[in-house]
């Protein structure tokens, strides 16, 4: 959908700052079932199948909740932000642009260690994250138990257990981006009130 980077059409005071469509952008390591989770927030059929490197450009679709509107954007895998291939810079230079107003990394339940490379490197970037915990399915059926709790504690971001195939958990990562995407909102919005204030009061 072409919305990506619009503002919308909603009418506004004159002095008030233009609102935009919200972005969140789903990053992980390949094969983590980003496009998975894509297709389950938006409703969209991109590309799924399990080998890594099916996702080579950026795909976007909206995610209606609670009467809102959330652009989603599907990025290529990639497994560092020093990125070696055009699929990982396109990943990198979307997440470093600053057009997201959170990235939600998906990472996969069954081998956390080697994704959570990824995730450090994006929280150095951004403190808007959500951490996407995928195929807990999976990690069941191996006997892998992914404490949640102590994940968010020793992350400092949201934590979410999916298993996007069955729609396990996507109720709770809508809520996650929801409130995500919110926070962000007021807290630009208090800062753009400050500065009206600042400037109303310069000489
Ligand atoms: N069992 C299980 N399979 C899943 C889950 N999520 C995704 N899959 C499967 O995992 C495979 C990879 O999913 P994709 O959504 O294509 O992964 P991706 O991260 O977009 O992959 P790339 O675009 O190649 O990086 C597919 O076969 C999905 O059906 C899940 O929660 N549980
Ligand atoms: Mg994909």
């Amino acid at each position: 959908m072409s919305i990506l980077g619009h503002s919308s059409e909603r009418k506004r005071c004159p002095d008030q700052p233009e609102r935009k469509v919200p972005v969140v952008a789903l990053a992980g390591n390949p094969n983590t079932g980003k496009s998975t989770v894509f297709n389950a927030l938006t409703g969209l059929r991109q590309h799924t199948g399990n080998w890594p490197g099916k996702t080579v450009g950026l795909a976007s679709g909206p995610l209606r909740i609670s009467g809102s509107t959330i652009v989603v954007v599907d990025l290529p895998g990639t497994y560092s932000l020093l990125a070696a291939s055009e699929e990982e810079r396109i990943a990198r230079d979307f997440i470093c642009s600053g057009t997201a107003s959170a990235i939600v990394v998906v990472v996969d339940a069954t081998c956390l260690e080697r994704n959570l490379n990824l995730v450090l490197q994006v929280l150095e970037i951004t403190d808007s994250v959500i951490l996407c915990v995928n195929l807990v399915d999976e990690a069941r059926r191996k006997g892998i138990h992914v404490d949640k709790a102590v994940l968010s504690r020793e992350l400092g971001v949201p934590v979410v257990l999916t298993a996007a195939r069955s729609g396990e958990g996507l109720d709770q990562l809508k809520n996650a981006i929801l409130h995500s995407v919110n926070r962000g909102e007021s807290a630009a919005a208090k800062r753009s009130a400050l500065t009206r204030v600042k400037e109303a009061m310069s000489p």
